[in-house]
């Protein structure tokens, strides 16, 4: 629903809604998130909080700059305090039509003259507009707005100023049959009797805005019975802003200290809540600088069953469609952002010629498994790092998926039932549930690794792809470096501490289902379905 929707809605309700001052995008988040429905930018407010007087001394452009800013932050509607609507009519105009750009939901112009002063200030000398030219200023501002469901809503002064109730009447009537979609009638009676006296008399459908800054007393059952629509409250948060910010800063002055004042005051972890830093580490995955992203391709050993394809170059070298494997795992990673790619080498070191990578060496390749080459690579392994095998080829949505996952470990496991038929022996996964039939977003954790899992139990082969996060790497990293000092754990595999991470220590794992679209290159079959992938 569009701002203006939602005002008008405000406007409308049989009940008597309210709107909350806010006078920037901080306070406008505040009263947001308080559950207030609307908000009103009030002209003190803005001003005050500006260094300027309420005396129209604040521009159009400084006040729909700040506008702006709140309207991008929340999605309660706005409605603008435009004072005397920052000119004649054609000034109005402009401004009704820069306030619809800006999904501001409605605007209030009061019957005074250029330049105004606020209502409780010298209010009886205050001069009110000739009624005619106010009412052309509302046909103007209605005939102007970009957006059907705009507001206009026209505020007579007459009581503040001390014209009396017919006055206010009749120029509520006239505003009304000008075109204002509600009025506000504005009193600086202490209490609420001066409003309710109007209301009993006012005939009309459109509807009634009050301000009680002065009968803030009045129990909200008496505007609901009097007929009030909205009730504004209309400097609340400035003046609690300005009380907090005096008492603190008077604190520090007499104390010397902020040692005091700490716990009174947000913390600075608040600030960056209420800032939505947290959106912005989301979008940083999604559009900021990738290099923070990075990768470790393990490509130590030889395998078996290729021995004519590898005789002077390590399997992820065998050309696929004219280019090395490994080349088109690479081009994935550098479209997803990943810059800082580390190749552990074993086998034919020399025979892994590719650029733009960071070489680590497994010198005792053939006497050590995965995780000592994993260990030659610690340095790289930290952060945001995609772990991955060097021979494997995949199609590139699988590691954009990987990519959008947000889970500190997430595994890529191949859920179709091949690893079974063909009996290879690949890294069987059990995941906490096995992979939907059809389209289904639900997650899938790891429940444990490794090649002994049953053929009734598994649920899927992990395809040699892998992603640690943040916190998840320095799991994976500690238990990683813990397993290899345990006897025999020079030849551990990879998958034995996604293993340990789940079912000794319950860590959480997410599992990420795919169904075929990758090959590891191990005979000579994969080597032509890989053309395919
Ligand atoms: C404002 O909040 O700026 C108003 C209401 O216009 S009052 O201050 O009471 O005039
Ligand atoms: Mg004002």
């Amino acid at each position: 629903m569009t701002a203006p929707r939602r005002l008008r809605a405000l406007l409308e309700s049989p009940r008597t809604e309210y709107i909350l001052e806010a006078h920037n995008a901080l306070s406008a988040t505040i009263a947001e998130a308080s559950g207030a429905p609307g908000l009103w930018a009030s002209s003190l407010t803005l001003s005050a909080a500006y260094g300027m007087r309420d005396n129209s001394e604040m521009t159009m452009t400084q006040v729909l700059d700040i506008l702006e800013s709140m309207t991008a932050r929340v999605e309660a509607p706005i409605l603008f305090d435009g004072d005397t609507g920052y000119g004649q009519f054609s000034h109005f105009q402009q401004l009704v039509k820069k306030l619809c750009a800006r999904e501001v939901g409605g605007v209030c112009i009061e019957d005074k003259v250029f330049p105004k002063t606020n209502s409780f200030l010298q209010s009886e000398q205050q001069q009110l507009a000739p009624v005619d030219e106010f009412c052309g200023k509302i046909r103007a501002g209605k005939d102007a707005q970009l957006d059907s469901d705009f507001v206009i809503a026209a505020r007579t002064e007459a009581l503040i100023t001390g014209l009396g109730m017919s006055e206010a009447l009749d120029r509520a009537e006239q505003y009304a049959e000008a075109g204002a979609d509600a009025i506000l009638v504005h009193s600086k009676a202490h209490t609420f009797a001066q409003v309710q006296e109007f209301l009993s008399k006012w005939k009309r459908n459109e509807p009634i805005i009050c301000v009680p800054t002065t009968y803030y007393s009045t129990p909200t059952e008496a505007f609901q019975q009097a007929g009030v629509s909205l009730v504004i409250w209309a400097n609340h948060l400035l003046r609690a802003a300005v009380t907090a910010m005096q008492d603190v800063a008077q604190q520090i002055a007499g104390s010397g200290t902020a040692r005091g004042v700490e716990d009174q005051i947000a913390s600075v972890k608040e600030l960056f809540r209420l800032q939505d830093t947290e959106g912005l580490t989301e979008s940083e995955r999604v559009y900021g600088q990738r290099s923070p992203f990075r990768a470790i391709l393990l490509a130590a050993t030889r395998g078996s069953g290729l021995d004519d394809l590898t005789r002077d170059r390590p399997k992820c070298m065998i050309p696929i469609g004219g280019k090395p494997a490994i080349e088109k795992q690479l081009q994935h990673l550098r479209a997803e952002g990943v810059r800082d790619i580390s190749v552990v080498r074993g086998y034919k070191p020399k025979g892994l010629a590719i650029d733009g990578v960071t070489f680590f060496d497994n010198h005792r390749w053939q006497q050590t498994g995965e995780l000592s080459s994993l260990s030659e690579a610690r340095s790289a392994l930290k952060g945001d790092v995609v772990l991955a095998y060097g021979d494997i080829l995949y199609k590139r949505y699988i590691l954009h998926e990987l990519m959008a996952s947000d889970a500190p470990i997430t595994l890529v496991v191949d859920g179709s039932r091949e690893f079974l038929e063909s009996g290879k022996q690949g890294d069987r996964v059990q995941a906490s549930a096995p992979p939907p039939s059809g389209y289904d977003e639900s997650e899938y954790t790891l429940v444990a690794m490794g090649h002994d899992i049953p053929d009734g139990v598994a649920t899927g082969e992990w395809i040699g792809l892998a992603r640690l996060r943040g916190e998840g790497s320095t799991r994976f990293a500690d238990l990683a470096a813990e397993l290899l000092t345990r006897p025999g754990g020079e030849k551990l595999d990879i998958a034995a501490v996604f293993d340990s991470l789940a079912r000794e220590h319950g860590y959480p794992i997410r599992v990420i289902y795919v169904q075929r679209d990758w090959v590891d290159i191990n005979s000579m079959a994969d080597v032509a379905r890989g053309h395919a992938v």
